[in-house]
């Protein structure tokens, strides 16, 4: 178990550097050397850098936690009916029957099979209350968003949702992006894309309606949250300028802060209708169904990383240049020659370690190092 994450990661980083050689020709793969060993007038010593992991698939070591807790189809069974046809009704769910049940880890298995498999809420039987639901997901450790967050919904994308992040392992929340059909109405936002977005308002929170609209949802089923748009913004449209990001990610933590979470909070507040009314004879025919979710990142290290772990259901760096902590974020013992600091990807290429230096109290300490 302890050695899955690297071979995942040594797995996922054979596929990266394929990929890397057509987008991120210039930077992609910097940073992942911590220390290396080099001849000088002393000798063979070591000559450290910033480092950190390679990005990797982090829906494999998340808690998902849903609320209420009963929201989930099938107990007691129910029978539902297409959103475009109320009279197609074959979608039955039963949670004690596996091949009908629809639980949440359907959301986070892998996809490409046929039929999809997919996590599906209970009907709006409430209606007109709200069919409320919160989806958490929890890591129980800082992660760095490296791509687009991406929900696929099987059943039309909500006419209302907020996506949501804590830094502070869920104790307090702040929205990533409002989604609605009609961003006025629903949050009195004004609707607006990534696209309006400039280097001076990237840390912006928006309304977007791209992920809501039209019934035609069988040939447009996601909702993202675009990560990769708001680093074009500093390295350029293909990325070619990685270089660029890092540098303003070094010198400002507002941005650095941005991409980092320990928890995303997907908040579900209006399922798809299809329509400006709702059948209220036939509310069978509104849910909500997600098939996948997806969440590129990497451990937060501090560049005093290169590798992360996923030991007893939680992951943590592998921390080097002397420091410790789950995020390589104090020094260790004995290590307090200075104050601790985090890595910098500055100079780029390789940054600078900031290690931590041994404490040099008795001069016997000095002999014995
Ligand atoms: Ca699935």
């Amino acid at each position: 178990m302890r050695f899955h994450f690297a071979l995942t990661l040594q797995a996922l980083w054979t596929g990266v550097c394929q990929a890397a050689v057509q987008h991120y020709p210039a930077a992609w793969g910097h940073y992942d050397v911590c220390k290396s060993q080099v001849y000088s007038d002393e000798g063979l010593t070591w000559d450290y850098m910033a480092c950190q992991p390679e990005a990797a698939d982090m829906t494999q070591y998340l808690k998902v936690t849903l609320d209420p807790p009963n929201i989930t189809c099938g107990d007691p069974p129910e029978t539902y009916c297409a959103l475009e046809n109320p009279y197609m009704c074959n979608n039955e769910c039963d949670a004690t029957t596996e091949e009908l049940a629809h639980p949440p880890e359907l959301m986070f298995d892998i996809e490409g099979r046929n039929p999809t498999t997919f996590w599906q809420s209970t009907s709006w039987k409430k209606y007109p209350k709200a069919l409320l639901v919160n989806i958490t997901l929890s890591w129980n450790k800082t992660i760095e968003l490296t791509d687009d967050i991406i929900l696929t919904f099987e059943s039309g994308r909500p006419e209302q949702m907020v996506l949501e992040k804590s830094l502070d392992y869920g104790r307090s929340w702040q929205p990533y992006q409002f989604y609605a059909t009609d961003c006025l109405d629903a949050f009195t936002m004004e609707p607006k894309t990534v696209q309006d977005l400039s280097q001076d308002t990237l840390l912006d929170i928006i309304c977007t309606e791209d992920y809501s609209r039209g019934y035609v949802w069988k040939y447009d089923k996601t909702v993202r949250f675009e990560i990769k748009d708001r680093f074009a913004l500093f390295a350029g449209p293909r990325l070619h300028n990685m270089a660029s990001l890092y540098g303003q990610l070094d010198t400002t933590k507002n941005l650095r802060d941005f991409f980092t979470i320990t928890d995303l909070r997907i908040r579900l507040l209006r399922p798809a209708t299809g329509a400006t009314t709702v059948d209220e004879n036939n509310l069978s025919r509104y849910f909500y169904a997600i098939s996948d979710i997806k969440v590129q990142g990497r451990c937060k290290c501090n560049l005093h990383a290169n590798s992360c772990v996923y030991d007893k259901e939680k992951l943590s760096c592998e921390c080097e240049h002397n420091t410790t902590g789950p995020d390589c974020g104090r020094c260790k013992r004995n290590y307090q020659g200075r104050a601790w600091s985090a890595g910098s990807y500055l100079p780029i290429p390789k940054g600078t370690a900031n290690i931590c230096e041994y404490t040099q109290t008795h001069t016997t300490d000095m002999l014995s190092n």
